[in-house]
């Protein structure tokens, strides 16, 4: 599928500003891709499909849970938490799409994970600093990201959770692993 065909099936599954939102997305994987020897072309797809699934209403998410056996524990969660993870399955199933890694930056976008390859990385940060960001510490969030990816992974993981806990949100266990992995693991005083 051409990148045009892809930007067409996009358009039509996501509202306008989600659309352009995307395209920031691609835009700004792309960057954080050659700055940290990452594949472009992959980036650039991941960037666009990354929230394929956003729009989707929670029965279909619900379906597909069941149908592919997946974690019964997600359906205690919402649209915020399948539309990566139950995402990438409608990823493969709708747009054919197999590459593991580009799944997994899908996958792995909102929650991050403890281990996340370097094409997740850039897609959980392009995601959170994309041009069209808005909240308190985004600064500092491009800032810390475009000196070091990985210190943009653990700074977002940490505002993240502490977001999460000031509004009293449930949180995913594979967004503690990732806390655990990139922050307190990193000169916390638990860390190695
Ligand atoms: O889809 P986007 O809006 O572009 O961004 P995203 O996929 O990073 O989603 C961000 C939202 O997901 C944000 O409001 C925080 C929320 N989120 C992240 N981790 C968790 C979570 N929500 C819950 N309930 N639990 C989590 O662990
Ligand atoms: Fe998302
Ligand atoms: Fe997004």
């Amino acid at each position: 599928m051409s990148r045009q065909e892809l930007l067409e099936i996009l358009r039509n599954h996501l509202r306008e500003a989600r659309f352009q939102h995307v395209q920031r997305v691609e835009s700004t994987a792309i960057e954080l891709a050659k700055q940290n020897n990452v594949n472009v072309e992959k980036a650039s797809i991941a960037g666009l499909i990354h929230d394929y699934a956003k729009q989707r209403p929670d029965t279909d998410f619900k379906m597909v849970i069941i149908k592919k056996k997946m974690d019964p524990e997600l359906l205690k969660y919402g649209n915020a938490i399948w539309h990566g993870f139950v995402g990438a399955e409608m990823i493969k199933d709708e747009l054919h799409v197999w590459d593991e890694d580009i799944l997994n930056a899908v996958r792995h976008h909102t929650t991050g994970a403890a281990l996340m390859s370097p094409l997740e990385q850039v897609i959980y940060m392009a995601d959170y600093i994309e041009p069209g960001r808005q909240f308190d510490g985004v600064d500092k969030a491009r800032k810390v990201t475009k000196a070091s990816l990985t210190d943009g992974v653990a700074f977002q993981t940490k505002q993240t959770l502490q977001y999460l806990i000031e509004n009293d949100r449930l949180v995913y266990p594979k967004t503690i692993e990732t806390y655990n992995a990139w922050v307190a693991g990193h000169g916390g005083k638990d860390g190695k």
